[in-house]
């Protein structure tokens, strides 16, 4: 403060003194103004120079939805009648992974709750603002849900605005997606041109789909959603109005809940922003920094989208190169897309203003393609290799290890051509400008650097012994202060040193497969080891494999690493 005053003062030399305080004074309210956070705020009716703003609320939607009623509307919980046939309910939810019965007796038009801020209200945008279009993949989606994504969009977006919107049905068997999904869509949009089916000939996965829809659009603004959607009020105008002032800027909507079972819409809480685990890689959820709950109806930055529901300038998609072609079906391209939007200069926004409810589920209800193998490992690892550096190790040496790394990413060099050519900051650059605070939520798993005492199975209360002929360790009971297991010393140089039996002998892997006793050779070698106490793995490194507990044959085997195999979880307990 001091030092701003003093450069404030600096900068002034020419103005006659009595100039000088008032200058200031008005100067240090600016700051504090700015300082406040005033000066990012969405305008609000009554704000002075909003000749260029306007309220796009369609007072008439809202007043019509408001009179509605009947099973579902407004969001409220709503079942099927007896005499519904629960064979048929069951075989339904079985087949999408949700009350797909219940869908068909709602109104694709139903009302919705206004699960917004109080404030969102008031809030106004640009009177000018971008076109869009809105793009839903799809693959053996149930018709009522669909249909009900399309209708419910449309009905609560400004027409001028939503000018088309395009689905790419991948593939799907389903008989309603075919015929009965166009007449459907010529009854509830009649407006020729303005619903667009796109066939993939063969199955494609999400994130080719949603490049072939994409591809489709005329509009200046994407809005891919998921296929079983619902928009709630006024959602359109607060995605479109920052990408309004930067097409590099992405805004994504809150996304509240629909009940699989009962339909009912609710929030899933009060914000967050994207994150993920470094060991699992699943989409996570860091908590909002001070500046976005005082302001909360307010659009804050997000390291990480959920995926589904963004929207983005089709010049900006366009200028990333799309998303990589080589991603199949499901999995990693939130944090493709993400990182490189982050990376490559543009960056990403929540808007608490705009809400969208979704359909969650507990399982995945459609079959993937079995000659692909295991595509979200290597979804994951091609993003992995393009984008996050050094940090990649992060995610491979503490998840399956192995299978990361014998999954083949395949040809990579489009991807990293794009970072190069738009000279994107690296992976480091992102975690310390955006996910700032993501490892202080999400940490990074860290090997022991040392450490002394005896080996605990946390599957079975045993521990690892060494008799002074044995050629491998074996197990024992875990007694107090250790029983009849052997002090073992994790040591700097990574070695496992066995102290009991001088000369001192090293655990060491020469097959691959059993852990066994050599002479400690201080080399690394097959005796290099890493200990992550975090999720108490015991990693072999120059095989990337596991110490698990061979409880049939009471010693140490060598498993491609596994996060749900326990045998593979151990204890450093303490000698004292
Ligand atoms: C979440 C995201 C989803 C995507 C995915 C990870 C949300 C709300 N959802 O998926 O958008 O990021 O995580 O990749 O953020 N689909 C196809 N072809 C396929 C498989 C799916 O077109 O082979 C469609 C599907 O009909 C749906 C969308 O892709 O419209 C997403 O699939 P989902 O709903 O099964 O996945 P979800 O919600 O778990
Ligand atoms: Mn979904």
């Amino acid at each position: 403060m001091q030092s701003t005053v003093l450069r404030l003062r600096r900068r002034l030399p020419k103005l006659p003194r009595r100039l000088k305080s008032p200058l200031l004074l008005l100067l240090l309210g600016l700051l504090l103004l700015g300082w406040l956070g005033w000066g990012g705020h969405s305008p609000r009716r009554g704000d002075r120079h909003s000749h260029s703003l306007k309220d796009w609320h369609d007072y008439a939607v809202i007043e019509a939805d408001s009179r509605r009623s009947g099973l579902g509307e407004g969001g409220r919980p709503a079942s099927l009648p007896a005499s519904a046939s629960a064979r048929q309910k069951a075989d339904l939810f079985q087949a999408n992974g949700f009350n797909a019965l219940l869908s068909d007796s709602i109104a694709l038009d139903r009302s919705i709750p206004d699960l917004r801020y109080p404030e969102c209200r008031s809030q106004l945008h640009y009177r000018r603002l971008p076109t869009a279009a809105l793009v839903i993949p799809f693959h053996e989606e149930h018709l009522s849900t669909l249909l009900r994504t399309a209708v419910s969009c449309r009905a609560r977006a400004p027409p001028q605005l939503l000018t088309e919107i395009i689905l790419v049905d991948d593939a799907s068997q389903k008989p309603a997606l075919g015929g009965p999904l166009e007449a459907a869509l010529a009854k509830h949009f009649p407006q020729s041109g303005f619903t667009r089916v796109l066939r993939a000939p063969k199955r494609e996965g999400l994130i080719r789909a949603r490049m072939r829809g994409i591809a489709a659009v005329t509009a200046d603004v994407v809005i891919v959603m998921d296929s079983h959607c619902e928009c709630g009020v006024n959602w359109l105008p607060p995605l479109l109005h920052p990408i309004a002032e930067d097409y590099r800027t992405v805004v994504c909507p809150f996304i509240d809940v629909i009940n699989q079972e009962t339909f009912e819409i609710r929030s899933q809480d009060t914000g967050a922003r994207g994150s993920w685990s470094w060991n699992s890689f699943h989409y996570k959820r860091l908590p909002l920094l001070s500046e976005s709950l005082r302001h909360h109806a307010e659009p804050f930055a997000s390291p990480v989208m959920a995926g589904g529901l963004f929207a983005m300038t089709r010049r900006w998609f366009n200028e990333l190169g799309g998303y990589d072609s080589g991603l199949d079906i499901w999995g990693g391209e939130q944090y493709e897309l993400s990182f490189k939007i982050w990376q490559c200069g543009g960056r990403m926004l929540d808007a608490p203003c705009s809400r969208v409810a979704h359909i969650y589920r507990n399982f995945m209800p459609y079959k993937n393609p079995s000659n692909l193998g295991d595509f979200i490992t290597r979804n994951f690892k091609r993003v992995a290799e393009v984008w996050m550096d050094e940090y990649k190790e992060q995610l491979y040496s503490t998840n399956n290890e192995e299978q990361y790394r014998l999954v083949d990413a395949g040809d990579l060099t489009k991807q990293r051509a794009i970072r190069e050519r738009l000279k994107c900051h690296n992976f480091d650059w992102y975690m310390k400008n955006v996910a700032f605070d993501q490892p202080k939520f999400y940490p990074y798993r860290r090997p022991a650097k040392s450490l002394t005492g005896f080996l605990k199975a946390e599957s079975a209360n045993r521990c690892v012994a060494v008799a002074p002929g044995n050629s491998k360790p074996s197990m024992t009971t875990c007694g107090d202060g250790g029983g009849g297991a052997t002090l073992l010393h994790l040591s700097e140089r990574d070695e496992i040193r066995v102290h009991a039996s001088p000369p001192e002998r090293c655990f060491d892997v020469p097959d691959g497969r059993a852990v066994q006793l050599f002479a400690c050779h201080g080399m690394r070698g097959n005796q290099y080891f890493k200990y992550f106490p975090d999720i108490g793995r015991l990693r072999h490194v120059p095989s990337s494999r596991c110490v698990a507990l061979d409880s049939r044959l009471e010693q140490l085997a060598l498993v491609p690493c596994s996060k749900a195999d326990s045998a593979q979880r151990w204890a450093w307990v303490s000698a004292a």
